[in-house]
């Protein structure tokens, strides 16, 4: 499944912007607040070099590459989980993603309209982060009666979900995320269920000034004391330069930044995204069929892999083939990989390294 991420912040924060960028899906960005009055899901394709490589090597019929969906919502306010500015309907809408990407305005631009009249990006940070809590908070309220009614019927799964709904109820009210309350073993999707805001991992994306890519250093430092990932980018810029072609958007960037990145900012914001999620790619090749890009958690097998191809490969797992992407690329195909001994034979508790190429031999 692609991995999906909801683009959070206050209003005019930049969110659209980034979104755009993101996309060139054109979802309407102008000066004045609550622009986005409906959820936008942008599909960005993560392309990678090296699948093309393999792609060629094998003589695939096409790339299929991986995708991640970024879901752009209106802008928060301070109570906006009771409604205020349409926030609450939003939120519902990114109960479900992997990751939150937070936005914040760093830029000094005075034609842009700040809601609360200053640039002050702690003060943003924390309006929204209380935003989310408060969110969490009455979502979590409403879900233990619910629990509480099948924990008194002695359900013993239910029992373990509303204990731990009431401890999580407790650290909301203290202020604090979900995040810090493991799930109980005995309601291991307890957190799920529950569709916690505060749970999930936080990338926040500095709105900065063109020409710079610094994050401030308050943002850094919040971002590090919460264990979250930081990243700045200019998103006005960016969107623009999203509608270049890549010559002309590299010779822009190094006139901006007086040096030629290495990478686009907005490959810098899927990088870290990934980072956050601690993702690795893995691939599917064959002559004559699409090769495909994948992700998984870093750590996790053969098997769970065989999981994101097909729940029945996964279903049928006997063992996979692997071998990885330079090894494949050096032998010039699997023959070749196989007489020199690079393609292995693994089972399902292989654990997949970054680049891996997979091919799983199932029952159906
Ligand atoms: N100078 C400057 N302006 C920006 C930047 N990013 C966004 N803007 C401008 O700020 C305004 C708001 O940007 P949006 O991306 O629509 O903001 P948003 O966070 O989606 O706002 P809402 O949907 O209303 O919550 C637009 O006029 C943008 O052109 C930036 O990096 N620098
Ligand atoms: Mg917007």
């Amino acid at each position: 499944m692609s991995t999906r991420i909801g683009i959070v912040g206050m209003p005019n924060a930049g969110k659209s912007s980034l979104f755009n960028a993101l996309t060139k899906a054109g979802a309407e960005a102008a000066n004045y607040p609550f622009t986005t009055i409906e959820p936008n899901v942008a599909v960005v394709p993560v392309r990678d070099e090296r699948l093309e490589l393999v792609a060629r090597t094998v003589g695939a019929s096409e790339i299929v590459w991986d995708t991640i969906d970024f879901h752009d919502i209106a802008g928060l306010v301070a109570g906006a989980h009771e409604g205020e500015g349409l926030g609450n309907r939003f939120l519902a809408n990114i109960r479900e993603t992997d990751a939150i990407v937070h936005v914040v305005r760093a830029h000094g631009d005075a034609n842009v309209v700040h809601p609360e009249g200053s640039v002050d990006p702690l003060r943003d940070i924390e309006t929204i982060e209380t935003e989310l809590v408060l969110a969490d908070l009455e979502q979590a309220e409403r879900r233990v009666e619910r629990v509480a009614k099948q924990a008194k019927g002695g359900d013993r799964v239910a029992v373990a979900e509303e204990r731990w709904l009431r401890e999580v109820i407790d650290t909301l009210q203290a202020g604090r995320p979900v995040r810090g309350v493991p799930a109980p073993a005995e309601a291991p999707n307890a957190a799920r269920d529950l569709g916690s805001l505060t749970a999930k991992p936080v990338l926040f994306v500095a709105n900065v000034d063109e020409g710079s890519d610094e994050v401030p250093e308050a943002i850094a430092a919040h971002a590090l004391a919460e264990g979250a990932r930081a990243t700045a980018i200019s998103s006005r810029i960016e969107s623009e330069l999203a509608e270049l072609d890549d010559e002309e958007a590299a010779a822009m960037r190094e006139e901006l930044y007086g040096r030629p990145p290495s990478e686009s900012s907005l490959e810098r914001v899927v990088g870290e995204a990934f980072a956050l999620l601690e993702l690795i790619a893995f691939f599917t090749a064959g002559e004559a069929k699409p090769a495909q890009s994948w992700h998984l958690r870093r750590g996790l097998t053969a098997w769970h892999a065989a999981g994101e191809i097909h729940s029945d490969i996964q279903r049928g797992f006997v063992r996979a083939e692997v071998i990885g992407w330079r090894e494949l690329v050096d032998a010039g195909g699997y023959t070749a990989a196989r007489e020199r001994g690079t393609l292995r034979l693994e089972g399902r508790d292989y654990v997949m390294a970054d680049g891996d190429v997979i091919n799983v031999k199932f029952t159906p």
